[in-house]
């Protein structure tokens, strides 16, 4: 696998994304390590990113312990990405690989799938249009059976059994018409070494394929990801 920052090559931006104790952040982790070990420089974002102020309204509304309007608290999800929009930018035209634990993805389904009339998952991805693209996106598949093996629900707001069916089948729409996003199912259900395995032969192909001499693209409309494909 060829290293970053060879013949000025820009580094790769990777999102993970999938449903509650799919094991996200335990893969990023692994991610971080094999690409660090193959030669890469590399940064780990979580989104919400709870540290900065917008991110502490956030972690303060998903611990129940302050009242939003749901369109309201979209738009936070939402600031929270765009206020790191330019260091990851910056961070991959400069040749670090960018690896991000959830993203727009997850900020569009879990608002649409609170079934509120005024927000369509339509609406609800409108403010992710013009943040950067990754040339990959990792979606962790795990049946309700084996996430339950992983532990009850947390005490956080969306964690329980409504919410996660929902967001399950608006994660489906959203791939199938965001056709421009580079999407990899994984199946999430089975051992940790078994899961990093096929993530470390499905990056390895994304690094020699992606053109890392042109720049990192932006999310588009919902509509026009179909209509291009
Ligand atoms: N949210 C939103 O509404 N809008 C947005 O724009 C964004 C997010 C970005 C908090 O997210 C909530 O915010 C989330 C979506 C919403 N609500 N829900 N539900 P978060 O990312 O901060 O949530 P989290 O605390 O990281 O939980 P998580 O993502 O559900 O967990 P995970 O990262 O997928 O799993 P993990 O922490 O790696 O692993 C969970 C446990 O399973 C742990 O004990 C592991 O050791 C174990 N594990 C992991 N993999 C395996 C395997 N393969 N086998 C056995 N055990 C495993
Ligand atoms: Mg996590």
């Amino acid at each position: 696998m060829v290293a970053n920052g060879a013949r000025g090559e820009r580094g790769v931006l990777i999102v993970v994304e999938g449903l509650d104790r799919a094991g996200k952040s335990s893969q990023c982790e692994y991610l971080r390590n094999f690409l660090v070990q193959s030669g890469h420089s590399v940064k780990y974002i979580r989104f919400p990113d709870r540290t900065t102020s917008i991110g502490k309204q956030i972690d303060s509304y998903l611990r129940g312990q302050s009242q939003l309007d749901d369109h309201s608290i979209h738009l936070l999800f939402s600031a929270n990405r765009w206020e790191l929009a330019q260091s990851i930018e910056s961070d991959v035209a400069s040749g670090t690989s960018v690896i991000i634990d959830r993203y727009s993805y997850s900020g569009a389904v879990y608002s649409a799938a609170k079934a509120n009339p005024s927000l369509s998952l339509e609406w609800a991805w409108s403010p992710e249009i013009g943040l950067p693209q990754p040339d990959l996106c990792l979606f962790l598949q795990i049946s309700p059976e084996e996430a339950a093996k992983r532990g009850g629900f947390g005490g956080e707001r969306y964690e329980n059994e409504t919410m996660q069916v929902r967001v399950r089948e608006l994660f489906k729409t959203v791939f199938d018409l965001q056709r421009r996003a580079d999407v990899r199912t994984v199946d999430a259900g089975r051992p940790l070494q078994e899961v990093s395995q096929d993530i470390s032969n499905i990056i390895t192909a994304c690094i020699t394929r992606v053109d890392r001499t042109s720049p990192l693209q932006k999310l588009t409309s919902l509509s026009s990801g179909a209509m291009d494909s």
